[in-house]
């Protein structure tokens, strides 16, 4: 899916701002039906639990409305219009006027729809969205809604982050020529010194298509024409890691010899592959230093906001961070755009996170069913879950950034139905994209004895916890475990090892002579440890930390004001192990820079 931009031909609004906003218990049967009657503003883009003062709002489970009118420009006559909501957390409505025109579940991927008729241009048109925040059995990710004995309705499930939800990302009015460009795929390859780009671009209605590549100076270095085809680059710039040199794909859509559409999109040209245990960019054996993170900041929630990202990034380059995984769920894709820009590299995970139910924020939960069940994780939430791998390949499957899809994150993955749940969905993943390794992140009861799925991806993603949950503060039994378990992994598999969870809670500020868990020492102790042992076994090829910065949870025992594992704090103040991995981690991109990496 194409995301909007201004080109020649084509034209956008942002409707971000102000929204008029109700919970759906507050608002009228059909709040889409005429003006909301409401005091409330809500911000877009930012999930709506911490804005207000409310608590019943920061709890709330269900519908709640957001509203409010936009004149299409008088330019856009004869234009398609169409209105995208890049998320809706976790299911949309929309309405324009009283007609309903689009229904989407999935919190973290856009959905958009033609609403030329009911928006004629120079008109102002009412637009009401509903987001629903449930989560069930049958959502990706997994939820379960309960009643308290006060009789409220509540929200649980069993992933570690809070359920952040609203229109957290951009909504967006744009015009597009009848005839036009509607999808675009590129694929990249490197041989010798030589780019390789394969496309393909699906146009709607009848049109020729030319496509020319540009480099970052402006020059065209190839062309094409027809909707498929291979261009070829000689002495190509690769998009190599810190390094994200962009070409420009622009692609015509031509009537009668006329342009009547084009598309622009970056495209860096480099080269993927696995090969035993080394994960190769342009062929160069690539080492993942970074982060799981999350979309979390004060106030905004889930919210996107250009000064959280930036900074973000600009944390992430001051470390020495190379990479990072998007946690739990797809990130805006503005992220990757920047990513792409600034050559970090991402594993990019889709939402479905707690299909387990052994497992709570890390700790070994009571078990009392199977997870693989018709009435747990059964067939339809399998089916939501391929539509999920189905819209982040098909919205980020263009980003050179983009180097492995992780299909799920802490799945049950030694029960029976484990196997026949996500085989089809690898395989799915593999069928939409071939040219892009596939994962899955496991969690520590899967060992490489009786884990049923690591067979089915391509590099093996490990989250680890020895030393917090299990022997917690022994840092001396989670090396001799971590180091036997890698070990196992390296010689039952042959495949290469990203650890793509360790950590402690860190409570900043917190100093402790001695071992003390949650101690800002006793973080630097356990990520030192983990490293010595990472740096013995030649199968692992990346370590990211849980977390870049601490974030906001459900209430419970184990969770003080969220979780603290952050080797930032939520406001992004570094702790000790901050500077412990900038440390390291300069030093090892150093060493990799001199060794032409
Ligand atoms: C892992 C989860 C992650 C949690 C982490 C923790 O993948 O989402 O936040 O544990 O407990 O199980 O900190």
């Amino acid at each position: 899916m194409l995301k909007p931009i201004a080109t020649a031909t084509r034209e956008l609004i942002r409707l971000d701002g102000l929204w008029r906003f109700a919970l759906d218990e507050a608002a009228t049967p059909e709040p889409w039906s005429a003006e909301l009657a409401t005091a409330l503003e809500a911000p877009v883009p930012a999930s709506y639990n911490d804005v207000f003062a409310d608590q019943a709002i920061h709890d709330h489970v269900g519908w709640v409305w957001y509203q409010r009118t936009a004149r299409v420009p008088r330019g856009w006559a004869g234009d398609r219009v169409v209105l995208r909501v890049d998320a809706a957390t976790h299911e949309g409505v929309v309405y324009v006027g009283g007609t309903k025109v689009a229904e989407h579940v999935g919190g973290y991927t856009p959905f958009e729809v033609d609403v030329t008729d009911l928006a004629p241009a120079g008109e102002e048109v009412r637009i009401t969205i509903g987001v629903n925040n449930e989560l069930t059995n049958e959502t990706i990710p997994p939820g379960m809604i309960s009643t308290t004995a006060a009789g409220k309705r509540k929200q649980g499930y069993r992933h570690d982050f809070y359920n952040y939800a609203g229109l957290a990302r951009s909504v967006i009015l744009y015009a597009v020529p009848p005839v036009r460009v509607a999808d675009l795929t590129v694929t990249t390859d490197v041989d010798g010194s030589t780019g390789v780009i394969d496309y393909r671009v699906d146009v709607t209605g009848e049109a020729e298509v030319r496509v020319a590549l540009t480099d970052a100076a402006g020059a065209e270095v190839a062309t094409a024409d027809g909707p498929s085809g291979q261009m070829t680059v000689t002495d190509a710039e690769l998009w190599r890691p810190g390094r994200g040199y962009l070409y420009e794909l622009r692609a015509e859509a031509v009537v009668g010899g006329e342009v009547v559409d084009v598309y622009e999109l970056p495209v860096g040209i480099r080269s993927i592959r696995v090969d035993g245990a080394l994960f190769l960019i342009n062929g160069e054996p690539f080492y993942f230093r970074g982060f799981g993170k999350h979309e979390d900041s004060a106030f905004r929630g889930r919210g996107f906001d250009n000064v959280v990202m930036v900074h973000d990034f600009s944390l992430m380059d001051w470390i020495g961070a190379n990479s990072f995984r998007t946690s739990h769920y797809p990130y805006a894709e503005e992220f990757l755009d920047y990513a792409d820009r600034h050559g970090i590299v991402v594993i990019d995970e889709t939402a479905a996170v707690g299909l387990n139910l052994g497992l709570g924020g890390g700790f070994h939960g009571g078990k009392s069913e199977p997870a693989y069940s018709p009435t747990m994780f059964n067939g339809n939430t399998q089916a939501a879950h391929a539509q999920g791998i189905r819209e982040l390949i098909g919205r980020d499957k263009n980003h050179p950034s983009v180097v492995m899809w992780s299909i799920a994150n802490e799945p049950d993955s030694i029960e029976d139905g484990a196997r026949e749940y996500f085989a089809p969905l690898a395989a799915l993943a593999r069928e939409l994209d071939p040219s892009r390794p596939i994962t899955y992140a496991n969690e520590y009861r899967g060992t490489f004895h009786n884990d049923r799925l690591a067979d089915l991806f391509d590099v093996i993603c490990l989250n680890r916890y020895y030393g917090w949950y299990i022997d917690t503060g022994d840092l001396e039994s989670a090396a001799l475990k971590l180091e036997a378990e890698l070990r196992g992994w390296e010689s039952t598999h042959g495949k290469p090892i990203i650890i793509t969870e360790y950590g402690a809670d860190t409570l900043a500020g917190l100093h402790a002579v001695g071992t003390q868990a949650w101690s800002e020492e006793f973080q630097v102790d356990l990520l030192r440890t983990y490293h010595e042992v990472f740096d013995r076994v030649e199968a692992v090829i990346g370590e990211q930390v849980w977390n870049f910065a601490d974030f906001q949870t459900s209430q419970g025992v184990i969770r003080v004001d969220g979780n603290k594992k952050g080797v930032f704090t939520r406001d992004r103040r570094p702790k000790a192990a901050a500077f412990a991995l900038r440390e390291r981690w300069l030093a090892v991109g150093a060493a990799d820079a001199e060794a032409g990496k």
